[in-house]
């Protein structure tokens, strides 16, 4: 069969997938399901993968584009965190599968020593920088805590020591972030892992070619470790 590399996407699966924990995570999984990047996607610059079957491609994109390609059909399926999800808002996607890996917990912190709790029982009114916006606006509102959210796109863990903000919303692995950065996790806002996603056409229009593959990707993850 022809290389579909380059080419649209008018036959064969796309898989996008970002750099980093995600593709270190998929990785394993793909490969139990019989699939093999041609390059070492860790050393290659390609941003298009073939892979060892020549009806399947990955596309390198950032974590939270993710769902824009897949929502969009330029890509058919991708793996994206609970968090990224939740932020785009999930139209246009069908969430088959929790694939386990990616897990943390998205968390309120503050710095050590800051009362939360009788902040959040004065009913003082709360800055709070994040990049999960969405999540985070959720979150206060069904506690009936009253935020001015101050959207950011990285470290976070910066805000409240340079006065920007009182309190943060991050994802929270080990803790050593916060730590090294004196602060505490107050409250869980959610627990996260990353998900596949299929766009909603592609699953109903190629369902004999996706179907099989859902099914390898599914018995991979019951039997990862
Ligand atoms: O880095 P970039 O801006 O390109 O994009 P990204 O940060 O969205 O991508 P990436 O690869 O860092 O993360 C991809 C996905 O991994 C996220 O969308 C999450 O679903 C998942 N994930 C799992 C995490 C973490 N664990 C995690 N700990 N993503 C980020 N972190 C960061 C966290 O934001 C904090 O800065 O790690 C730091 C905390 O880690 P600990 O171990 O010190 O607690
Ligand atoms: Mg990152």
């Amino acid at each position: 069969m022809q290389d579909l590399i380059g080419f649209p996407n008018v036959a064969g699966i796309t898989i996008a997938l970002s750099k980093g924990r995600i593709l270190n995570e998929t990785l394993p999984l793909l490969e139990a399901a019989g699939i093999v990047p041609r390059d070492d996607p860790h050393s290659s610059r390609k941003l298009i993968l073939a892979t060892s079957r020549p009806d399947l491609r990955l596309v390198i994109v950032r974590a939270s584009d993710v769902p824009t390609y897949v929502e969009h059909g330029a890509a058919d399926l991708g793996v994206a965190g609970r968090d990224v999800l939740v932020e785009h808002g999930g139209a246009g996607l069908y969430q088959p599968l929790d694939l386990r890996i990616g897990v943390c917990r998205m968390m309120v912190a503050v710095p050590a020593g800051f009362d939360y709790a009788s902040a959040v029982h004065r009913g003082a009114r709360l800055r709070v920088a994040t990049k999960y916006v969405v999540a985070a606006r959720e979150h206060f509102a069904a506690k009936g805590v009253h935020v001015d959210l101050i959207k950011l796109y990285g470290s976070m863990e910066l805000a409240p020591l340079t006065g920007l903000a009182d309190a943060i919303v991050d994802l929270v692995s080990t803790g050593n972030t916060l730590k090294a950065n004196n602060l505490v996790a107050v409250e869980e806002v959610m627990p996260v892992s990353s998900r596949l996603i299929v766009n909603q056409a592609a699953l109903k229009l190629r369902r004999a070619e996706i179907q099989p593959l859902l099914k390898a990707l599914a018995e991979a993850v019951a039997g990862q470790g």
